[in-house]
Parts: C-alpha cells; sequence; structure tokens
C-alpha cells in the first residue's frame, strides 16, 4: 500500500501518463506484466530528474520547438576573445603561480567525471582503468589519486597539520560504476583514506522519438530506452548529496573538475590553482591553443547586442562555425596568424570558487540550462534518424552567473604540451582525426604525450635528451616518436620547480633516445648517463641520491599488435604495440633514510 500511495504521490498512475506526460503510447505496448515494470521505472525516472518527467517532457518540446525553427542560441550576441592568463612553462609567471597554488591546493576538492562510456575509443572498459602508459602501466585513476595523495602530501608539510585530507569526488554513471567501484576496491582506493573519496552516480533521461517529447520504448522489455544526460549533471549531483556543503565544513576554497583521460592535467593544475587565488576568479576555464575544426569547444566572451549582457562561456565546436560565420567572420572558423583560433580551446578543467559556487547552487539546485541536438530524417524536422534526449554540460556553468554580474570568469591558457593530451578516438578514426586537426586522441598518442611532457620538462631543467628533429615509428598508422619514454610520478615531483630541483647538476644527465627511465618517490638525480632501461622507486620515508650512475642495457622495446589480435589485451591492442621487456635496472629502495647510488 506504501508503494502505491507513494506512486499516487509520484502521479505515476496510467492516467497521468497518458495525460498529463502524453505517454499513452507506452503503456498501449507494454500488456500485464511488463505495464507493473514500466510504471515503476517511470517513477524511478520521475524522482531522478528535478521537476519530475513532466517537467522533462516540457523542457523537450520546448528545446524540440526551438531546434525545429533553427533558432540559434547566441543569436543576439557577438563573440569576443575573453580576458584571461597564458602562462608558458618554465617561465618566472610560471613558478609564480605555481608557488601561490601550493598554498592553496590543501584546500581543494578535485572532481573526476568519468560517467562517459567511451564508445569513440573502441575499449570495452571503463576509460579511468585504462593504463596512462605501459611503461608502468598504471592506469588514469591510479594517477589522479597518485597525484591527489601527493598534493596532500606537500600540503600537510607545509600546513603542518598531519592530518588534512585533500578529498576527490568521482562523478560514475550505470554505464562506469559498478566497474569503478570494484577497481577502487580492488586497489583498496589506490591509498586514499577512508571517506576521502565520494562517488556520486548520475542517472539517465528517456529517450525521446519525436517532437512531441515521446518516450522511446524497448519492445522486448516495454521499458523507456534512456540515454546519458551529460556531464553537466555533476553539479546538481554535487549538490543533491549534500558534498559541497561537507567540502565547506572541511575548509575546502577550491572545486577543481577534470575529466577521465587527461593525463597531463595535473601538471598543470598547481600553476591554474595559482592564477584563480592571484585573480579571484569564481570560474576559472584551463584552456589550449585551439585549431580551428577541433573537437573542443572555444571560450567566448558573448555580448548582447544591446550591451545589457555579458557572458564569458564555452560555445561547443558544433556551434563555434555558425556563430562565427554569422557575426565575426564569412569564413567561420578560421586560424588567424599565429595558426590557431583566436578562441581559447576548451579543455573541460575546470576550477570554481567554493564561496560563489555554494550560493549559485543554493538558489539553482545546480541545475544547467540543456539542449538538445537531433538528427532529423526529414526536411521538415518531424522525424529523427534515432532517439535523441536532452543534454547539459558542466562548463556551461556560467550560465547560472547571468544575475550576477560581479561573477569573475576568466580563463588560464597552457600550452598544450602541458595540460592536455585526452585519450578518445579508436585508431582508425584517430588516423583521420591527425589529418583533420593535427591531434590523434588515441591511446598512442595520449601514451606518448607524457613521455613528451617529461622529456621537455627535462630539457628545459638543462638535462641533455633529446626532444626535438624525432624521427617517427608508426603503429595502426599513427605516428609514435622514437625518443626517451620517461615517467615522473606524482611522488617524484607535483610542480615543475620540484622537478628541477631534482636534478641540481643536469649537464650531468644524459638520457638517449632509446632509453626509458621511470622515477618515483624522493630521488635526486646528480650524475646520469643512461642508455636502456632504468626504473628508481623511494618507498615514502626512503631517499635515493643517484651520484653517479651508468647504465647501459638492452632496454625495453614496443612490439607491434594488429587491432584485431583478440589474444592481446584490448588495453594494448587500441595502441598497436604491446612492451617487450629485454633488460632493466631496477633500483626500489624502502629503507628509511638516504641511499646513495655510486656506479659510474
Ligand atoms: N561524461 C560524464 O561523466 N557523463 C556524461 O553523461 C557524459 C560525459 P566526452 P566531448 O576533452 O576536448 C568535452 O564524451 O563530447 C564525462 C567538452 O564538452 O569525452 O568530447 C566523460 O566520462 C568539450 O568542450 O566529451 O566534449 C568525460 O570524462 C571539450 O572540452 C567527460 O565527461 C572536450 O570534452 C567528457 O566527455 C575535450
Amino acid at each position: 500500500a506504501a508503494a502505491a500511495e507513494e506512486r499516487e504521490w509520484a502521479g505515476m498512475d496510467e492516467a497521468y501518463v497518458r495525460g498529463e506526460l502524453g505517454q499513452g503510447h507506452l503503456l498501449d505496448a507494454a500488456p500485464g506484466a511488463k505495464r507493473q515494470a514500466l510504471l515503476e521505472q517511470l517513477t524511478a525516472l520521475d524522482g531522478q530528474y528535478p521537476g519530475g518527467l513532466a517537467a522533462y517532457v516540457a523542457n523537450a518540446k520546448e528545446l524540440l520547438e526551438r531546434s525545429r525553427e533553427g533558432a540559434n542560441p547566441y543569436d543576439g550576441f557577438k563573440p569576443a576573445v575573453p580576458q584571461g592568463e597564458r602562462l608558458q612553462a618554465n617561465t618566472s609567471q610560471f613558478d609564480e603561480s605555481e608557488a601561490i597554488g601550493m598554498e592553496e591546493v590543501g584546500f581543494t576538492g578535485f572532481v573526476l567525471v568519468a560517467g562517459g562510456l567511451g564508445e569513440r575509443l573502441g575499449y570495452h572498459g571503463i576509460k579511468v582503468a585504462l593504463p596512462n602508459e605501459i611503461l608502468t602501466e598504471r592506469c588514469f585513476l591510479e594517477n589522479y589519486c597518485n597525484s591527489i595523495l601527493a598534493l596532500q602530501a606537500r600540503a600537510r608539510e607545509s600546513t603542518g597539520d598531519a592530518g588534512l585530507i585533500v578529498p576527490l569526488a568521482i562523478m560514475t554513471s550505470g554505464d562506469t560504476h559498478d566497474k569503478t567501484v570494484e577497481l577502487l576496491n580492488k586497489h583498496a582506493n589506490f591509498g586514499m583514506a577512508d571517506g576521502q573519496i565520494t562517488i556520486m552516480k548520475q542517472e539517465k533521461v528517456p529517450a525521446i522519438v519525436d517532437n512531441e517529447g515521446r518516450f522511446a520504448q524497448d519492445p522486448d522489455t516495454g521499458l523507456v530506452e534512456t540515454k546519458p544526460h551529460g556531464h553537466g549533471d555533476v553539479h546538481s549531483l554535487i549538490h543533491g548529496t549534500g558534498l559541497l556543503e561537507r567540502w565547506k565544513d572541511m575548509g575546502v576554497k577550491w572545486v577543481v573538475f577534470f575529466q577521465d583521460t587527461n593525463g597531463l592535467v595535473f601538471r598543470a593544475l598547481v600553476a591554474a590553482i595559482g592564477v584563480s587565488a592571484a585573480r579571484d576568479f569564481d570560474v576559472n576555464s584551463l584552456t589550449v591553443p585551439r585549431r580551428p575544426g577541433e573537437a573542443v569547444g572555444g571560450i567566448c566572451q558573448l555580448d548582447s547586442e544591446d550591451g545589457s549582457k555579458s557572458l564569458t562561456i564555452n560555445v561547443e565546436y558544433n556551434q563555434l562555425d555558425p556563430l562565427l560565420r554569422a557575426t565575426l567572420n564569412p569564413d567561420g572558423d578560421v586560424p588567424d596568424e599565429s595558426g590557431f583560433s583566436p578562441f581559447p580551446g576548451n579543455i573541460n578543467v575546470l576550477i570554481f570558487k567554493l564561496e560563489g559556487y555554494h550560493k549559485v547552487l543554493a538558489k539553482t539546485k545546480g541545475a544547467i540550462p540543456e539542449f538538445v541536438n537531433p538528427k532529423y530524417a526529414d526536411e521538415a524536422k518531424t522525424k529523427f534518424k534515432k532517439p535523441t534526449r536532452l543534454e547539459c554540460m558542466m562548463q556551461d556553468y556560467p550560465k547560472l552567473l547571468t544575475d550576477d554580474p560581479d561573477a569573475k570568469v576568466g580563463f588560464t591558457q597552457m600550452e598544450r604540451f602541458m595540460c592536455f593530451s585526452a585519450v578518445k578516438n579508436n585508431p582508425a578514426d584517430a588516423v583521420g582525426k591527425l589529418k583533420g586537426s593535427g591531434f590523434a586522441e588515441s591511446a598512442s598518442s595520449g601514451e606518448n604525450d607524457i613521455y613528451h611532457n617529461n622529456r621537455l620538462l627535462l630539457s628545459m631543467t638543462g638535462v641533455n635528451v633529446k626532444t626535438t628533429n624525432l624521427d617517427n615509428e608508426s603503429f595502426l598508422g599513427l605516428p609514435v616518436p622514437v625518443a626517451a619514454k620517461v615517467v615522473l610520478t606524482p611522488a617524484f615531483g607535483v610542480t615543475v620547480k620540484e622537478i628541477r630541483d631534482r636534478f641540481p647538476s643536469p649537464d650531468k644527465v644524459s638520457i638517449s633516445e632509446r632509453s626509458s627511465l621511470v622515477l618515483d618517490g624522493d630521488i635526486v638525480v646528480e650524475s646520469l648517463d643512461l642508455d636502456g632501461d632504468l626504473r628508481i622507486t623511494a618507498a615514502p620515508g626512503a631517499k635515493v641520491v643517484v651520484k653517479n650512475l651508468t647504465v647501459k642495457n638492452q632496454g625495453v622495446e614496443w612490439v607491434p599488435v594488429d587491432f584485431d589480435d583478440q589474444s592481446v589485451d584490448e588495453a594494448m591492442r587500441i595502441r598497436g604495440y604491446v612492451k617487450k621487456e629485454n633488460e632493466s635496472l631496477v633500483i626500489n629502495q624502502s629503507d628509511p633514510g638516504e641511499t646513495v647510488v655510486d656506479r659510474p
């Protein structure tokens, strides 16, 4: 009886479904037991959407009507390049931002949006379980946790607060939730404390078949077909779960959002948080120089023609070109003299000041304005090629700030090698992407961008390592540079300065092109001649000083594998190679105190 009452309260009786919701077709095609299951599902869906399914249908009808009319959401707005900071690695400006950021990282909460399935990637597991690079085979999630723990360790030292916690929240979805929980359980939360990680699961929304907002139905089960609602759900979940309240009470000042497969993001975050603090930004988007046509949105300052409104926001890649054509340039999304789009490229790394965010969530409950993007099957725009759904994006948050003219929204631009390399495309598609935009965004490019970043940081420090005029090998049609593969873990360095300080006499360090090197933990490298493979790990409490070391061994090589070879692990197949470990020097130090390596 209680369940019946609840359903009645939620309005999920048949008359309501037929009348208010206009979904009678679902009932007609679900007789008997199927109908009961359908009503239960509708009740659940009703509870998951702010305002219930009636609001969802109403929003859908309105957005679909606007889409049918061809209405442009940016009508009446003119784009301009917004204000922001452009930081170059290894400059005093960068160091200063990092120094400011280091003061703030202990008061930061991190939010990983990981509800996406990654269909484009051709990988069937969850993306955060994918190895970032295969020298250590540590997965994305492990690297993120290690980075947060390393930042936490630094903050504990500098504040003297041994109990300080830097929290992480992960947004999962029905597609990724169980596997994410399993991965964390299997690895004891990658060293994170009990309660340090909060998991928030986003729910799907009904798929829609026509402009009347009628839901799609699975003919076998009679249930409504559902689809992801987009990463914008993260804000309503942060509000609804009470997470922000808890973080506020813990003393968190900054909330950082990042995506599932960006292995470089923590190289940039400290400096970007520093910019947020120095400029007192309410919202700070980390950006990269963007190639026209590339599948990353552009951050634009949109000014209304009557001058009454101004909004700094990401314009998604598919909308940027039409907006530019209609306003600034009949040629649309084209490069300026730098070869890049004048609009900074959004990489969906967002830093919010908690104070303002908290106020906005209290007022709006984090409901982000939605959009719909149906693919029409007829000219009259009455039929869809496949069911559509309403979506929302986390970077649309500034739309909730329109009543607050004092909110400061800006960007921090960095060189791409310092902050962004996503893993999104299967090898075949990546070949096309590479041709089109210059960026493959594949498993192999993601991996090699890690090595590239570390090589460049070492080279900037003065280490002898080749970074330019490199030859390429090709795996599955994608180029992979023949160059030193270097992994510098978060325990080794979380800032450019920390990495620099680990090489007091960099001119005495040289690494050949065929070498691979992993430095993990508190390690100082004074003199090293590396031609082969070297792995050094200093466990917490241990310190390794490489006073003088010459390494010459057979090292590690990449061996090609076929994409279709089912005998090979999919995580390797999607990069087109596996690792062959011929000969390595491994130094693992767990004894507390300093160990000196002196083997010239
Ligand atoms: N995600 C969720 O958590 N839930 C969802 O429902 C959907 C996604 P995609 P896309 O990196 O360059 C974004 O699919 O479409 C998570 C920005 O909008 O990789 O390529 C998902 O797990 C674009 O402006 O996003 O576009 C993943 O972590 C640009 O920044 C994240 O959301 C682009 O990313 C992004 O999902 C980019």
